[in-house]
């Protein structure tokens, strides 16, 4: 027979071990915010990252994600904690924008949008502009941690794309003068649809 106290002492071992492998876990995780209109790759980005199958739901308000880890390339492992998709109608600017990125916890804000909208349809550049700048309004204070990430998406709509998304952002800098939050961005131009851009993607995040 054991002597007693052995199995309490053994418990307790067994719950150190695991509150600790618990507390690392959540130290290490990080919040991944993805924002941005309505049919701009958000929720592509996430399934596709998360590794689960999409199914193009049209998130009208948001829909809670469960903590996730991704690998990159380079071996890495990144763990994100449970977040949000956040659907990407105006009201949500107001309702969840603010309180996703102002945490103090380490994150990636990443904003969304599709360049064909952009330079085709004049209401959505001015939505795309008002979000930006209350994005730099709030995160200013973050910027420095090269936490934001400016996705350009449907790539493959608009030719000579990569031209074409200098010229946007450099307008954005200048004449609309978010120059602080896009000085600081990581920016990519991609097609959400494609595998392969969206793999580069993941390897490009830093976070
Ligand atoms: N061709 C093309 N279609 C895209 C792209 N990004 C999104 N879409 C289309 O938009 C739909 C909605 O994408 P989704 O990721 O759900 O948009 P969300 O509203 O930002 O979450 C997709 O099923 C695609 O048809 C892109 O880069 N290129
Ligand atoms: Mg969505």
């Amino acid at each position: 027979m054991l002597p007693f106290g052995y199995p309490i002492y053994l418990l307790f071992a067994v719950l150190v071990t695991i509150i600790g492998a618990w507390h690392k876990l959540s130290k290490d995780a990080k919040e991944l915010i993805v924002l941005g209109p309505l049919a701009s790759g958000k929720t592509l980005w996430l399934c596709f990252l998360r590794n689960v199958e999409y199914k193009n739901a049209g998130t009208f308000d948001r829909e809670s994600f469960p903590p996730f880890t991704f690998k990159k390339k380079n071996g890495d492992s990144i763990k994100i904690k449970s977040g949000y998709d956040y659907g990407g109608q105006e009201e949500n600017i107001k309702l969840y924008y603010e309180q996703a990125i102002c945490t103090s916890t380490p994150k990636a804000v990443m904003f969304f949008f599709s360049i064909y909208d952009y330079l085709n349809n004049d209401s959505y550049k001015r939505d795309v502009i008002a979000r930006l700048g209350f994005i730099e309004n709030k995160f200013r204070s973050q910027l420095d941690n090269d936490n934001f990430y400016l996705v350009i998406s449907y790539a493959d709509k608009v030719s000579d794309y990569k031209n074409k998304a200098k010229e946007i952002t450099n307008e954005l800098k200048q004449t609309h003068k978010l120059t602080d939050l896009l000085s600081k961005a990581n920016i990519m131009v991609i097609n959400a649809t494609n595998k392969s851009d969206l793999e580069n993607l993941k390897n490009k995040m830093n976070i």
